[in-house]
């Protein structure tokens, strides 16, 4: 027995854990698959601290196949000595002390990433064990945990002649729905630690399956943006690099045009992504648009006075803004964006003069972005005349809904559905289907247009889309009003094949890339039709994984028929209703961007010109592309 009774120290630290294990959620965000994940990250953000603060260069992550992780650094290891004020060791303070987060000394950190910034106490109170050794003065220290709560004292393990930590930790299946890490979603993570951070070597092991990556990018977020753009074409050679700071923050800008039309551009703040963008970003968006006007003006490329929108110069850009701030303040509902006002001064003030100054020493790629820019002007004004149009046509046309549609009587958005469906004769079977009260039926014809390969004004052309969009009500890009959307849920109900895949996967590339809020708000769905019918005498049943399948047949015994749907129009109306549309037996997927960079990779990538990137990308990406197209 190591301790027989708890002092004041003691009590806190049992308190303070329990705190952690009884709402999770308030420090890791969630107990699903995202909160599971959030334990690496915090422990491998306290090894890129070490690597930011020019302590440490390498940081390896492997995945045991007995389901724990291991985080090795080579910094200078969590300090082991005694701390006077509570006479423990200090490593045992860091692993149990909420906000001990360890970081005793300011001077130590200057900036500190960190989702959460919680500590790595709040990964140790959520696994079911955790072992930490320390290289340090020489000396390997190691100690071990249960739920947050030290087995034994820091023991001295004998002599070592580097320095660094190493942690391993298996998630408390108590706590998280799910154990099982996600190889692609820690190396998404990893990968763009290492871009951040141009200095570090990051190893990534899973032993699961033998699986291993090296990430190593001396070009920093400049050989980010060349990556970014691997499937698109760029408008000049190299990416724009800018540097500098200022009132204590270090700013880096990479950005390369692309003949693209939409605009790629993704902020970081101390490694962790600015999603809902911020001070910085703004900063950097007035800057662009004053420096390309400036300099259009004064060499005389526009050909009237009227100038460039802010928007015209960032169509086809792909940009990494990384920033370290001391003293980041992040607000917005995800807690993602900066509110710092230095931090805008700091990126406007140093893009004005460095970007300035790289278009006239590189006067062929100012033109080139020059006119890129005009270009997404002329396409801009060209789209408004088409708006215009489109709107005394739908004024002249008297019912401005589209003919195509079968509406529902409900006229409560929020209890109203709209079904897109594939194909006339589906249509026909979904409409015969559906309730009318609620649920909206409209038929869309084959493939529509390619959005990622096409302007506004093209978009507008498309009757398919005019269609869609007039039936939903709520307008496209910038004149979106979700005030005014007709229905709450937007159904997409195509076959369960390559042709049906590639239409959800059109119409979702045209809702992320013109109908965003959509997505953000939840109103868009995956219908999910049944893969077979299995029956045997009286029993059936609907299937829809191979999985589910497998389960069926074990079920009903040898003997059994099956049936595959390959299509909605095999199944007749009371059928289509009875598995995909009927609210009490249907199950459908909601469509969720979790990381907005993630979402156009992956629409660049199915939806884009180059072929080899597709190809490897699929290959690659396998199972959420089909995950994606259900
Ligand atoms: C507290 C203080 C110091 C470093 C650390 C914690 C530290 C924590 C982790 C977690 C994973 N790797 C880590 N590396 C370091 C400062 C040490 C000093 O002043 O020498």
């Amino acid at each position: 027995m190591e301790k027989i009774s708890y002092d004041a120290n003691d009590i806190e630290v049992l308190e303070g854990l329990e705190a952690v294990r009884k709402r999770p959620g308030m420090y890791i965000g969630s107990t699903d698959a995202r909160g599971l994940h959030h334990l690496v990250y915090e422990v491998v953000d306290n090894s890129i601290d070490e690597v930011m603060s020019g302590n440490a260069s390498y940081v390896s992550v492997t995945i045991n196949t007995d389901g724990s992780a291991t985080v090795i650094d080579d910094g200078r290891g969590i300090p082991v000595g005694t701390q006077s004020k509570y006479n423990v060791s200090a490593l045992e303070l860091v692993m149990t002390r909420l906000h001990a987060g360890g970081k005793f000394n300011d001077k130590n950190y200057k900036v500190s990433g960190g989702l959460h910034g919680v500590g790595v106490s709040v990964v140790n109170a959520l696994s079911s064990a955790m072992h930490v050794e320390v290289h340090r003065d020489g000396e390997v220290h190691q100690q071990s945990y249960c739920r947050g709560i030290p087995q034994g004292p820091v023991h001295l393990l004998g002599k070592t002649d580097r320095t660094g930590t190493t942690v391993t930790f298996f998630p408390d299946e108590d706590i998280f729905e799910t154990v099982d890490f996600d190889f692609e979603t820690l190396q998404y993570r990893l990968r763009n630690l290492a871009f951040l951070n141009r200095n570090v070597v990051i190893n990534f092991l899973d032993q699961r399956t033998g699986r291993e990556e090296h990430y190593h990018y001396e070009g920093g977020i400049v050989e980010f943006v060349s990556y970014l753009n691997r499937s698109r074409s760029p408008l000049h050679p190299e990416p724009i690099f800018i540097s500098g700071e200022k009132d204590g923050i270090v700013v880096e800008l990479a950005m390369q045009y692309t003949d693209a039309f939409n605009e790629n551009v993704h902020s970081f703040v101390n490694n962790i992504t600015t999603m809902e963008g911020g001070t910085h970003l703004s900063g950097l968006r007035a800057s662009l648009t004053r420096t390309i006007n400036d300099y259009g003006r004064e060499h005389n490329l526009f050909k009237d006075g009227d100038g460039l929108t802010g928007e015209d110069t960032r169509e086809g850009l792909t940009a990494i803004l990384s920033l370290k701030v001391p003293e980041p303040q992040f607000e917005g509902q995800t807690k993602t964006k900066l509110g710092n006002s230095e931090a805008r001064s700091a990126v406007e003030s140093l893009v004005n003069d460095k970007l300035r100054e790289y278009l006239l020493e590189n006067p062929r790629t100012a033109e080139v972005i020059i006119r890129k820019a005009v270009d997404a002007a002329a396409a801009r004004e060209a789209a408004r005349r088409a708006r215009d149009l489109t709107r005394r046509k739908s004024l002249l046309e008297g019912s401005s809904l589209p003919g195509k549609l079968a509406d529902c009587s409900e006229r409560d958005p929020s209890r109203a559905e709209l079904f897109i469906v594939e194909g006339e004769s589906a249509g026909g079977s979904a409409k015969q289907g559906r309730d009318r009260a609620f649920q909206a039926i409209l038929p869309i014809r084959g493939k529509i247009l390619n959005v990622e390969k096409a302007r506004m004004d093209r978009i507008l052309d498309s009757e398919e889309i005019r269609n869609l969009v007039t039936a939903m009500g709520c307008g496209i890009k910038d004149d979106i009003d979700l005030a005014k959307l007709r229905y709450h849920r937007i159904v997409i109900m195509t076959d369960a094949d390559v042709d049906g895949a590639h239409i959800s996967t059109l119409l979702l590339t045209l809702f992320f890339r013109f109908m965003r809020p959509l997505i953000d708000n939840g109103h868009i769905y995956l219908a999910q039709p049944p893969l077979y019918k299995v029956w045997k005498g009286k029993k059936e049943a609907y299937v829809y994984s191979d999985r589910e399948l497998a389960k069926a047949l074990e079920e009903m015994g040898g003997g059994a028929s099956i049936q595959r749907y390959k299509g909605l129009g095999e199944m007749n109306p009371q059928q289509l209703w009875e598995t995909t549309m009927d609210p009490h037996t249907r199950t459908m997927k909601r469509i969720e961007v979790e990381d907005a960079m993630k979402a156009d990779e992956l629409f660049t990538m199915l939806m884009g010109d180059a072929v080899e990137p597709r190809r490897e990308f699929i290959m690659e990406h396998a199972h959420e592309v089909i995950n994606l197209d259900v």
